[in-house]
């Protein structure tokens, strides 16, 4: 089938272009999904998720279609190309960081597995806020994506949902999900009509209370009032009360009568977002005659959980008052599932209800017949630690489910260049199985290969440069290294670390020590709109951009940039431009990572703490190809059990420690910016430090110097490089749907 045109395709303006592709991939689509939906598949997964970054679609379905080649060839022959016409498509921005870029890798391995199962979310209009900086802070502003044409196919499907004192009309949204020369999919995104977007004023505040106009709205509202946190309430209800409604008419299509659901549905639960899920399920099934017991029982074997954090503010708590408000009907069956709990298990602490409030998790475990967590490390410390009580009471639910990535965004889409390369070397196998790319150990001492890699990474770099020129007016020096921080800003993943870091450059550049060759460090990062330390962070760190940039004795070689609203478009660019990845949570805090995968994917070399996937990233490459600093988590741990850490004592006894962190207060800093927010950071930098950048930076800045020095050998370099690129393999998402699959789908 050709792409139909509006006219001769060298006559078409990119918008035209733009439809017509986008009008065909959706045929294209349609037809493969009108195919695949055969009767025999009995069982099908749901992946309830509140995010779904699913980035820009257009590249990927062409690719996963099998026409990305043709396509983009009959458009250069035109004159036209392919990636000016993708600037047009607007990326949604339904996600907030790597769980929501999570569900999208799942979406495409399990379509691209052939596997029956669609994902299941919200249509939020604004999505998470766009970053804009103003006075070198952040600032809010709505981010709306859907256009009059877009990915967005209108379906018949429409429910009731019932909040308390009133209920909303629902309609379900799908959107195409292409699998690798393999089936379609589909992403369901439930909205309701009466969503108001004019109610937006001033940057992303609205009226949290005026639900039937504001509930699709925004992802992530914020939650620093009682208003706040009931919106989520309601819009987390209203997500899986669609799903579950969905299930159950699908499976009913099916030809299940409803007490066999758990062969015909398996329900994925995202973290705590979509746990309501289970009560509601329950609650319908009693609808439909079912006593509790057999509600409860069929629920149990059909809900599986994904713990995403071990940080306890995001293990999602609900006062028992916002649910008797928002949805009064789920509070009996809340109660009775946690009165059977207190009956048949001693252990108060795994209560679902406890000082009036709701434990999310804890429903997850208990009526959930999986738990898994994303990385090794991170199952391994949820099961001695964090949710050790529940381990001794069921062992058997607890797996490890290593996070991945898909190859066709991360690779074949964001690194052409890389990609040919590879295929020259080894034969186009690794596009379906990653593994192979194991094959490329084999030129590990290549000097040939070795410069061929380099020179793929140098042309990167000029494309990140242009890029960035041309979006945001960034100059960047393509012969200095890029070393780069992008990931949402959060204390516990120490950009904050960083920055000392390059303060620390500043002031030995100032003395006269000049670096081998120029650096630029690369932040991108959102802070949640109510987290005032990390949007503290960013202020420094645009206010260091600024300090250097101005400073003729240091710009020469040094560089802070720090990209403006960081989001999946950007990261396809900064990935393959990388040489050095900065992974330097405080070990045992970051469940796993996934921006780790896509760096060493292509080439980059981390520096990183023992810290989620960290860990098995540094198991198969080996220590010669990887820079690993700082303690242990079982340290960390340690100094958390006995509140020993001070970190003022590393302040006072450390001189360049005490030198860069004072320099945030410095009158050079705050003639640039806001005093009041470099005054906040440095207080919390040495009174609290709550996830100990002090404890690790010495051992950090000497090890990213050892680094600087390693890169000028850059044979030795480009073979660290390819070493990381052959054991990428692993962390495909095709592998770690296989496992999900095997272990707790059983599709
Ligand atoms: C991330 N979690 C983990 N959470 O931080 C990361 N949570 O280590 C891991 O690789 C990734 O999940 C995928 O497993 C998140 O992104 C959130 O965004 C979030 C948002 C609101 C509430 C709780």
């Amino acid at each position: 089938m050709a792409v139909s045109y509006p006219k001769e395709l060298s006559k078409c303006s990119n918008e035209e272009i733009y439809l017509a592709l986008l009008e065909h991939v959706k045929k294209l689509a349609a037809q493969k999904a009108g195919k695949d939906t055969a009767e025999k598949e009995k069982k099908k997964l749901y992946y309830i998720s509140a995010e779904f970054l699913i980035g820009k679609l257009l590249s990927n379905n062409l690719i996963n279609l099998g026409i990305y080649e043709e396509v983009r060839k009959e458009l250069e022959d035109a004159g036209k190309s392919l990636s000016e016409i993708e600037e047009l498509e607007p990326e949604p921005s339904l996600g907030n960081g790597g769980l929501g870029r999570l569900a999208a890798c799942f979406l495409d391995s399990i379509a691209t597995l052939g596997l029956n199962g669609d994902g299941v979310g919200l249509n939020y209009h604004y999505g998470l806020f766009r970053q804009v900086f103003e006075n070198n802070a952040q600032k809010e502003l709505p981010n709306p994506w859907i256009e009059k044409e877009s990915w967005l196919t209108k379906t018949d499907k429409t429910y009731t949902i019932p909040f308390g004192g009133f209920s909303v009309q629902s309609r379900m949204y799908d959107i195409d999900v292409t699998g690798y020369e393999n089936r379609t999919n589909k992403l369901h995104l439930f909205d309701i009509e009466s969503v108001d977007e004019d109610i937006v004023k001033e940057g992303i505040s609205f009226d949290k209370t005026d639900i039937k106009k504001n509930l699709t709205l925004f992802l992530y509202p914020d939650d620093s009032d009682d208003d706040g946190r009931i919106l989520r309430v309601y819009q987390q209800y209203f997500m899986v009360s669609n799903a579950a409604r969905l299930i159950l008419d699908e499976a009913k299509e099916r030809g299940s009568d409803i007490y066999d659901l758990a062969d015909y549905a398996v329900i994925q639960i995202n973290d705590t977002h979509p746990t309501m899920v289970i009560p509601e399920l329950v609650r319908l099934l009693m609808e439909e005659g079912l006593l509790i017991d057999e509600a409860i029982d069929i629920v149990r074997k059909t809900c599986a959980y994904t713990n995403h954090t071990i940080l306890a503010e995001a293990l999602e708590k609900w006062p028992i008052g916002y649910l008797e408000r928002a949805v009064p009907q789920l509070m009996p069956i809340i109660r009775q599932l946690d009165n059977r709990i207190r009956k048949e298990v001693r252990d108060e602490s795994t209560y679902i209800i406890q000082d009036g409030l709701v434990h999310m998790a804890n429903l997850d475990i208990h009526y959930g017949f999986s738990v898994n967590g994303v990385a090794y490390l991170h199952t391994e410390i949820l099961k001695n630690s964090e949710l050790k009580n529940f381990y001794q009471l069921y062992p058997e639910k607890f797996n490890n489910k290593t996070n991945g990535i898909t190859f066709r965004r991360w690779l074949l889409h964001a690194n052409p260049k890389l990609t040919e390369l590879i295929t020259e070397l080894i034969g186009d196998g690794f596009k379906k199985d990653a593994t192979e790319l194991e094959k490329l150990a084999q030129f590990a001492e290549d000097e040939a290969v070795q410069t061929r890699l380099l020179e793929v990474k140098q042309s990167a770099k000029c494309e990140l440069k242009d890029y960035l020129k041309r979006t945001q007016n960034i100059e960047l020096d393509e012969h200095s290294v890029f070393d780069i921080q992008i990931k949402r800003l959060h204390e516990y993943k120490r950009q904050q670390m960083n920055a000392l870091y390059v303060i620390h450059k500043y002031f030995d550049i100032k003395a006269g020590n000049l670096p081998k060759r120029p650096i630029t460090v690369i932040f991108g990062a959102k802070a949640a709109p109510a987290y005032i330390i990390a949007k503290d962070i960013i202020h420094l760190i645009l206010c260091l951009q600024e300090l250097i940039a101005n400073d003729p004795q240091v710009s020469p070689y040094l560089k802070v940039v720090m990209v403006e609203n960081y989001n999946v478009t950007a990261a396809e660019k900064l990935i393959p431009a990388c040489d050095i990845d900065e992974q330097i949570s405080l070990a045992s805090k970051e469940a796993s990572g996934t921006g780790n995968m896509k760096f060493m994917l292509n080439g980059a070399v981390t520096i990183g703490t023992m810290d989620g996937a960290n860990v098995e990233i540094a198991q198969l490459v080996g220590e010669d190809n990887i820079y690993i600093f700082g303690e242990s988590s079982e340290t960390v741990m340690e100094h958390y059990a006995k509140a020993d850490y001070v970190s003022k004592d590393y302040y006072e006894k450390d001189e360049d420690i005490r030198r860069a962190v004072d320099f945030i207060v410095s009158d050079e800093l705050k003639r640039i910016g806001n005093e009041e927010y470099l005054e906040r950071l440095h207080h919390e930098l040495i009174s609290k430090d709550w996830f100990m950048t002090l404890l690790d930076w010495r051992d950090y800045m000497e090890t990213k110097e050892r680094m600087f020095a390693d890169y000028e050998e850059r044979l030795k370099w480009a073979k660290k490089m390819l070493i990381n690129i052959s054991q990428a393999g692993f962390f495909s998402s095709d592998r770690t749907i296989a496992q999900y699959n095997e272990d707790i789908w059983k599709l």
